[in-house]
């Protein structure tokens, strides 16, 4: 196994030092102590490395190797790195922010931090060891094994109405009684905690970290709680679970950014089986060292997971029923892959290419792409949203960070019903107005309206407000809710977020995050999704800097 992950190592580096001429780069760069390096090291993983990967290549973000040199589709040749903009422009760009969605630093970072991070990106990145299948075996832990968990649920919640909410900035998840607004527990999960997926059955919370820590949440004990633990990366977003019948429970799936690779879990304990390696060819050809894995989810219709690797621009279609033997089908679709969710029907996949403005959409039935489709700038749907259009039918939803609308696409139906429609399958049917930095959109299929927030907006009132719209009547105006005014919060001069939409399970209520400073108190606001009204402010001071919400039920069975 050493010698594997040795070998992987020599690879990455001579791809590196071929890729580019860090020799004369590295002699030009700013000095920095070795204190310094550390420190921006740790900075560039908390803040850079999402959007602009550990090898800096650049996906959502910019390449920052201090020297690239590419080819366009024509053979042109163009260079530039972070060494030619120099120390002056690179705190600049890191300070203020760019008009091509780069946000701005200065109220996250000191001066020297920033005067830092721009000398250490000038220097040549440094590769990351690798993490082994022992790695991550020795990383686990069965805090209560198997066969000393109920056989019966131990509490009395309605546990399709419990969320999982994510506590950002303290690592933690906060499970919420939706029916009571309640905090059942608080429980310690990874660093900068990302999101939350739900077993088949309802029964298990699987949690990711960004430090790639998985927890395991039973949900049928007296006091829902941690049961296991696994670390499967030092990076990481995204996790599933197996869902296909006779499968429920089975296995746990989790991405890992760095490195480049994704794992195959036992459901119920988190062991680590099988470790894949998501390097190799974008799809344009070319070999990228640094395939980070994007959304995963999990079908229903066949025993498979839908892997979306981001640099690649490869979704693959991992069939687990014999996972010694892997069978993996790999559609080529559009580089930087990121969120996306399923169709009404759950047969297809939708997937932003967000650096692309593209949705890729996957047929899992038949296993081949079923389109690629042009939307504006940087899409980013989340889960998406799905309902039926007046006009066009089935649509799915997404939203854009870089653009002013929410795109509307039209999907197949098998339902008799819907064949009129089908002329208009796979374009976009109509784009709502809307605001740039809209993050989520939502909604129910037991609800007529169709929620997005504006999270990334530069304006602040529209930061901490969310937006409306009746689906029936798309042309009548949108309702605009500021959150941070209707949580009855006192005002704070930073801003606090208004983020990701969810719905409870019975599709009647929305929740809201509030996603102030880790010093500042953050809410939850709850809204009655018929009369736009607010029910209830779940505030605590164990809530922290709260951003995604699962609920049980919808996120059991991707309602969206
Ligand atoms: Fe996320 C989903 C990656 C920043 C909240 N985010 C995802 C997914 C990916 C991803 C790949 C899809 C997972 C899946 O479905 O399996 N997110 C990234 C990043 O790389 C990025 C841009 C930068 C980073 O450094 O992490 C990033 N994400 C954020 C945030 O800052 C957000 C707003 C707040 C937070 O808690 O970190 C955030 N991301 C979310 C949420 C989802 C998500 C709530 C799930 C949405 C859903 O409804 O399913």
């Amino acid at each position: 196994m050493k010698k594997t992950v040795v070998g992987m190592l020599t690879m990455t580096a001579m791809a590196f030092a071929m890729g580019s001429a860090f020799a004369q780069d590295a002699a030009k760069a700013p000095e920095m102590t070795a204190a310094e390096k550390e420190q921006s090291k740790k900075i560039y993983f908390e803040r850079c490395a999402g959007c602009h990967g550990v090898l800096r290549k650049g996906a959502t973000g910019k390449n920052l190797e201090p020297h690239w040199s590419k080819k366009d589709k024509d053979g042109n040749m163009s260079e530039g790195g972070t060494l030619k903009l120099g120390q002056q422009r690179l705190e600049k760009i890191i300070g203020y922010g760019t008009d091509g969605g780069m946000v701005n630093f200065d109220d996250i970072l000191t001066k020297e931090e920033i005067s830092l991070m721009s000398k250490y990106i000038q220097n040549t990145p440094d590769v990351p060891p690798e993490f082994s299948l022992k790695d991550q075996l020795d990383s686990w832990k069965v805090i209560v094994a198997v066969k000393d968990r109920p056989t019966k649920q131990m509490n009395k919640l309605n546990l399709n109405n419990v969320f999982s909410v994510t506590l950002r900035d303290t690592g933690e998840v906060a499970l919420i009684d939706g029916d009571t607004k309640d905090i059942v527990n608080v429980v310690k999960t990874g660093y900068a905690v990302h999101i939350s997926r739900i077993s088949a059955s309802g029964r298990y919370v699987y949690v990711i970290g960004r430090d790639g820590r998985v927890s395991l949440i039973d949900l049928w004990l007296e006091k829902p709680a941690v049961v296991a633990e696994v670390k499967i990366a030092f990076d990481a977003r995204s996790i599933d679970t197996s869902k296909f019948k006779g499968f429920e429970d089975k296995y746990a799936i989790a991405g890992g950014y760095w490195p480049p690779q994704y794992t195959i879990m036992d459901g119920d304990t988190l062991k680590p089986l099988k470790v894949v390696s998501t390097r190799g060819m974008t799809v344009d050809g070319e070999y990228h060292p640094e395939p980070r894995v994007a959304s995963i989810v999990s079908s229903f219709i066949k025993p498979e997971w839908v892997v979306n690797i981001k640099e690649t621009g490869q979704i693959l279609l991992v069939d687990y029923t014999d996972i010694e033997n892997l069978k993996t089908t790999t559609i080529g679709s559009a580089k930087f892959l990121h969120d996306g969710g399923w169709d009404a029907s759950k047969r297809y996949f939708l997937v932003a290419a967000n650096a692309s403005n593209k949705i890729a959409a996957v047929d899992t039935k038949t296993g081949k792409l079923a389109a690629l489709v042009d939307v504006a700038k940087i899409p980013h749907p989340g889960r998406g949203a799905n309902f039926t259009h007046p006009k066009f039918g089935p649509v799915w939803a997404t939203g854009h960070l870089g653009a002013d609308v929410v795109t509307l696409i039209s999907t197949p139906s098998d339902d008799k019903k819907n064949a009129k429609f089908k002329e208009h399958n796979w374009k976009v049917v109509q784009e709502i107005k809307h605001v740039p930095g809209n993050l989520f959109v939502k909604t129910h299929p037991k609800s007529k309206n169709l929620w997005a927030d504006s999270a990334q907006n530069s304006d602040k009132d529209l930061a901490e407000s969310v937006s409306v719209w009746d689906m029936s009547d798309l042309s009548k105006p949108k309702a605009v809710l500021n959150v941070a005014k209707d949580s009855g919060l006192p005002p704070t001069k930073a801003v606090k977020r208004a983020v990701h939409p969810e719905y409870s399970a019975d599709g009647k209520e929305v929740w809201i995050s509030l996603w102030g400073g880790k010093t500042d108190q953050s809410a939850i606001v709850v809204y009655d999704d018929a009369t736009l009204k607010v029910k209830k402010v779940i505030t605590d001071p164990k809530m922290i800097t709260p951003t995604g919400k699962f609920n049980v039920y919808n996120t059991q069975h991707d309602i969206y």
